[in-house]
């Protein structure tokens, strides 16, 4: 397995420095760095190479978190949306080559956060359905893998536990299309979360770990040493990436929901420590 952290857990905006924060995510001793995917569509070529050069050289690997706009939804009823949100998600793969990245994780299949003005499940999943078959094809020419998050009921209605999520990827019938479960969504979802892993298999293609309250792996209560027991079951030998949401205030904690400071007024060197030992934890349990 390899280990890794959404890029902002230090920050409360959408927005990084990603030289500056690849290198204080390795040095922390992680392996991947997830990166914000709309951001490489404002990154020059330039950017992009440099940036693939710098996790080449600290062996570092890139993925990349979407959760589309309402404008690009492919579950839309407008199809002028519903190509708007093919053609924004290619562009991603596009940039993704560049950078080196390969795959592509988050809510793909329809927009985030939901507002759930339309929850007509049925129609959705094949409108849905159509164009991720779209963005599946230019996926397996560039040979990225796109891993479709099972969210919790306040975040979407589409894709809500891991047998959904199985029957989705079934449908659109690629190699290249898979899963991401996330320990928080399955926390409020499933009825056991190693179960659900096992019954993801081999198509568990990313999986993002946080406690039911989104801090860090060994801050809360969730049962980290059957997870990891589950994941060695399958044979799980892909991502394993935090997503940690402690800090107040700010477009992240806004998205998030964190309505309260969950760090402990946290300096900038207390989060590294945190997350640091947060790694420590999550290998040992994972590993044991
Ligand atoms: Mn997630």
């Amino acid at each position: 397995m390899k280990f890794g952290t959404l890029y902002s857990y230090w920050g409360t905006k959408w927005q990084c420095d990603y030289l500056k924060t690849l290198k204080r995510v390795s040095d922390i001793g992680f392996d991947i760095l997830e990166m914000g995917a709309p951001h490489l569509l404002e990154m020059s070529d330039y950017e992009l190479s440099e940036l693939r050069r710098a996790a080449k050289d600290m062996d570092m690997v890139l993925t990349a978190n979407i959760g589309p706009a309402k404008d690009k939804d492919l579950a839309s009823p407008d199809p002028d949306i519903r190509k708007a949100g093919v053609n924004y998600l290619i562009d991603i793969l596009k940039a993704m080559e560049k950078v080196g990245s390969k795959s592509l994780v988050g809510a793909m299949y329809s927009y985030w956060p939901c507002q759930f003005e339309i929850t007509d499940k049925e129609a959705a999943w094949e409108r849905s359905i159509e164009g991720m078959k779209e963005v599946a094809e230019a996926a397996e020419s560039l040979g990225i893998e796109c891993c479709q998050e099972v969210l919790n009921r306040y975040e979407t209605y589409i894709i809500t536990d891991c047998r959904e999520g199985l029957e989705y990827c079934r449908r659109v019938g690629s190699e290249n299309v898979n899963l991401l479960l996330d320990t928080f969504h399955m926390n409020i979802e499933e009825d056991n979360i190693p179960e659900a892993i096992r019954l993801a298999g081999r198509k568990l293609g990313h999986l993002h770990v946080g406690e039911s309250n989104r801090k860090l792996p060994g801050m809360g209560s969730l049962p980290w040493r059957d997870i990891g027991r589950a994941l060695r079951d399958i044979g799980y030998e892909k991502g394993v990436v935090m997503e940690p949401f402690l800090l107040q205030g700010g477009e992240v904690a806004r998205d998030c929901k964190v309505w309260r400071d969950l760090s402990g007024n946290a300096d900038e060197k207390m989060l590294d420590r945190y997350i640091k030992e947060s790694l420590t934890f999550l290998k040992h349990e994972f590993t044991f």
